[in-house]
């Protein structure tokens, strides 16, 4: 027997911990923490095992399939890019560019075949472009290109050295940070306490957060806005800005001023749910302490609010002088540095609409919940054929359970997954990628939000399977299909070598090159591909640096402080301070909220049987109070009902959940006939976004508002 230990990351989450994988013969033996990861540090957590279960998996395709009929049969790749070209190709020709729609899923991120997945949205030029963005940061994109004038400047939290984190709407203590990769997010919190700082958790469940956390505010969900008003007034009215901070970097206070100065936090507490004396002092601590930062994340990304709170975040951190400085928001300076391009690139706000006209686009793309109707509705330019790759829409985003009949109803649907879930089972055909052991890598696009800069090599842990092509392949064949190309004629042996040449790990070679740490401005003392690939662990690229000034674009280089549309927002919402509306007056009488759990992730990860033992997760999580007065017991089932849908789950009682709150996790909704997972369709839990209305979006990005919808819940 033969055994090997090889160092990379596990790609499940954005927290890309560092793994040590022993393959023994061609079996993955074990999977543990590398102690000698420069970002992660030996931390891993029960997911990490999942790698090895996800390559196993007897349920993973390993060769492409094509529908006959109700089911698939295994084809070739030659074969399947062929039948692909020649129908998308007749799709685009009959019905034009935007008759192909493409959806791309959140594990797209995970792996640097996300730059073919560009190449093949920019060759297929439609306007129906959909990511899971939309219903996760377009918010923080949006805030940032109006703060600092590009939409990829989304400053991190420095938690490493920070004295002072306030996180809002996050549960990093789970999900090990998002928009700021904090692979360990428990030991850095408690880091952050045993140097003598503070940690505070705005939430309206005592999350897992919280509980490790100095103080956990309780705010009724959608009332952070409110909350960070009240905020600046403190701020602003107590003269507690940083007044070189304000005057050297940014523009706006007057404005600010004129907004805030009549909301006192004794006006706010009734919406923000929190009492007056407490948002003083979270005020007035942040301004105190040493260093200090917000971080706010998807909780409050996912309401109605989105953008509004998110530019009240970035404010409050800017004008206490903690932006751009150690321990408050800051940029990384990651080995391929993509954020000096990136700057330059605008994000074609409302260049075109949904044909209703209701959602603008946003960076070249829809917002998700536009995807059903432009797929159902008649007329022109409604999409035809549709492309995913790597996203599970069906489960994922609320589309009044239509989305699954679109996709069924489409002239041509290309899948790439490597299971036939929810949503891929719908295609003609699906293009299944070797799996994340057997493929070697080099992440550019986290290392841009990780919290301590540094660069990775991913080493391929097991040799892959027979003709199986990764992703960047699978999207590179795509594309030659749809560009007119005479490379097309050639056969797949002969593109796989052209291909070759313009790797991935290519581009990323060259980019590290030329990049902030590469050998173009360090000499030999630079990094370079081979190095990185040497060392078990990656290299410590040091803590992050001051650079806002050479990054900012916007035109008078200042940090806007008071965009005109985040301000006429934020009006509205002062002067139309309601706790409802007409559902809640219509007697959906609760809030529903969303979780994660350490062992799940999104929707895909219910197949190994290690992530789905022990007790029913998709519960629907309620407060004694609640429960008492609806006769409801722990366990019992319990039909939770929107305007729009109902769905039945368990429901679990706890007081570390707000009153008036129900928290229900989203991905479940297993066990569809003819979906590809057997484990999971014994576990099958409820489908959440069933109940979310796609038409409740952030009134400015458009992003899905899922934790605003108003429920019922009675027993079954
Ligand atoms: N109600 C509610 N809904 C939510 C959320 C919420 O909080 N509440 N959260 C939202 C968020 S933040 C996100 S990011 C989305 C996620 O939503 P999506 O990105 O649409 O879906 P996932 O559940 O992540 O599904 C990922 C799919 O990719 C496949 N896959 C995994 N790895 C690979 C790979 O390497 N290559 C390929 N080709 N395929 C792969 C898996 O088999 C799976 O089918 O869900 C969103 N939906
Ligand atoms: N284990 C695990 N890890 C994951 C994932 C997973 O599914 N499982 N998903 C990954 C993905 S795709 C992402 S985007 C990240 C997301 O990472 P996080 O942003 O940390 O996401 P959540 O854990 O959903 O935390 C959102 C929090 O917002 C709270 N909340 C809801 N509504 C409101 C509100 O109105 N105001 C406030 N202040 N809080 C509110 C919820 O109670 C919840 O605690 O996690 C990633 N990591
Ligand atoms: S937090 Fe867990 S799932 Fe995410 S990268 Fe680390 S080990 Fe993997
Ligand atoms: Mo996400």
């Amino acid at each position: 027997m033969t055994a090997e230990t090889i160092a990379r990351q596990c790609t499940l989450c954005e927290a890309h911990c560092g793994i040590l994988v022993t393959v023994e013969d061609t079996k993955v033996a074990k999977i543990e923490g590398n102690p000698d990861d420069v970002l992660s540090k030996g931390y891993i957590c029960p997911k990490a095992t999942a790698m090895a279960g996800l390559h196993e998996d007897p349920d993973r395709l390993r060769t492409p399939m094509r529908r006959v009929g109700d089911t698939f049969e295994p084809i070739g790749w030659d074969e399947a890019f062929r039948e692909i070209g020649t129908r998308l190709r007749r799709v685009r020709r009959d019905h034009g560019p935007h008759s192909v729609g493409m959806y791309l899923g959140n594990p797209a991120a995970h792996n640097s075949a996300i730059m073919y997945a560009f190449a093949l949205r920019t060759a297929l030029m439609t306007r129906n472009f959909y990511t899971a963005s939309s219903i996760d940061q377009f918010p923080q994109e949006f805030v940032a290109w109006q703060m600092y004038g590009s939409n990829f400047l989304m400053p991190i939290a420095d938690i490493d050295r920070t004295h002072r984190m306030v996180i809002i709407g996050a549960n990093p203590a789970v999900s090990n940070g998002s928009v700021t990769t904090m692979p360990g997010a428990r030991n850095r919190i408690k880091e952050v306490r045993a140097r003598g700082g503070k940690v505070v958790v705005i939430d309206p469940r005592r999350t897992e957060t919280a509980r490790l956390a100095d103080e956990h505010v309780s705010v009724l969900p959608g009332g952070d806005p409110y909350l960070l008003l009240a905020v600046l007034h403190v701020l602003i009215t107590e003269d507690l800005c940083d007044r070189t901070a304000v005057r050297t970097q940014c523009t706006g206070l007057d404005e600010l001023r004129e907004l805030v100065t009549g909301f006192t936090p004794e006006d706010a507490a009734p919406y923000a749910g929190v009492d007056a004396e407490t948002i003083r002092r979270l005020a007035r601590e942040h301004a105190a302490a040493k260093s200090a930062v917000m971080y706010a994340r998807i909780g409050v990304c996912q309401t109605l609010t989105g953008t509004v709170t998110h530019w009240l975040v970035n404010t409050i951190n800017a004008i206490t002088g903690n932006l751009d400085h150690p321990g408050g928001q800051m940029y990384a300076t990651p080995a391929v540095d993509l954020l000096p391009l990136a700057r330059r690139m605008p994000p074609y706000y409302g260049a075109w609409t949904d044909r209703s006209g209701k959602y603008k686009s946003f960076r070249f793309e829809l917002p998700v919940a536009a995807l059903a109707s432009e797929i159902l509705d008649e007329g022109p330019d409604k999409i035809r054929a549709m492309i995913t790759y790597a996203g599970n829409p069906v489960l994922s985003t609320p589309q009044r359970g239509q989305l699954d009949k679109a996709l069924g109803s489409l002239d041509f649907y290309v899948a790439v997954d490597m299971y036939i879930t929810e949503t891929t089972r719908h295609a003609d055909i699906i293009l299944p990628p070797l799996s994340p052991l057997e493929r070697e890598d080099l992440d550019i696009l986290l290392t841009m939000f990780s919290v301590h800069n540094n660069v990775r090599f991913n080493t391929r842990a097991v040799a892959p399977e027979n003709d199986g092509l990764e992703d960047w392949e699978i999207m590179a064949r795509l594309t030659t299909e749809i560009l007119p190309l005479p490379l097309r004629s050639l056969s797949g042996r002969a593109l796989n070598a052209v291909f070759a040449r313009f790797s991935p790990l290519r581009a990323a070679a060259l980019g590290m090159a030329v990049g902030p740490h590469g050998v173009l401005r360090r000499g030999r003392q630079g990094v370079t591909l081979k190095k990185v690939r040497e060392a078990r662990g990656g290299i410590d690229l040091g803590p992050l640096q001051p650079r806002l000034h050479s990054l900012i674009a916007t035109a008078d280089r200042l940090v806007q402080l008071a965009p005109r549309q985040f301000v006429i927002e934020a009006r509205r919402l002062l002067d139309e301070a309601h706790a409802g509306g007409a559902d809640r007056d219509q007697g959906f009488d609760l809030r529903l909220i969303g979780r994660r759990h350490l062992r799940s992730n999104n929707s895909w990860l219910h197949n190994v049987p290690s992530m789905v033992k022990g007790r029913d997760r998709c519960t629907a999580l309620m407060h004694p109070q609640d429960a008492d007065a609806r006769g409801l017991a722990d366990g019992g089932r319990v039909t939770v009902s929107s305007p729009i849908g109902s769905i039945v789950v368990p429901v679990e009682i706890s007081d570390e959940i707000r009153p008036g709150t129900v928290a229900i996790p989203h991905g479940w909704g297993h066990g569809e006939p003819g979906v590809g997972w057997t484990v999971a369709a014994a576990v099958p839990g409820a489908n959440v976004n069933l109940l979310h209305d796609p038409e409740q979006v952030d009134r400015i990005s458009g992003n899905a508002a899922v934790n605003s919808t108003w429920v019922k819940v009675h027993a079954v």
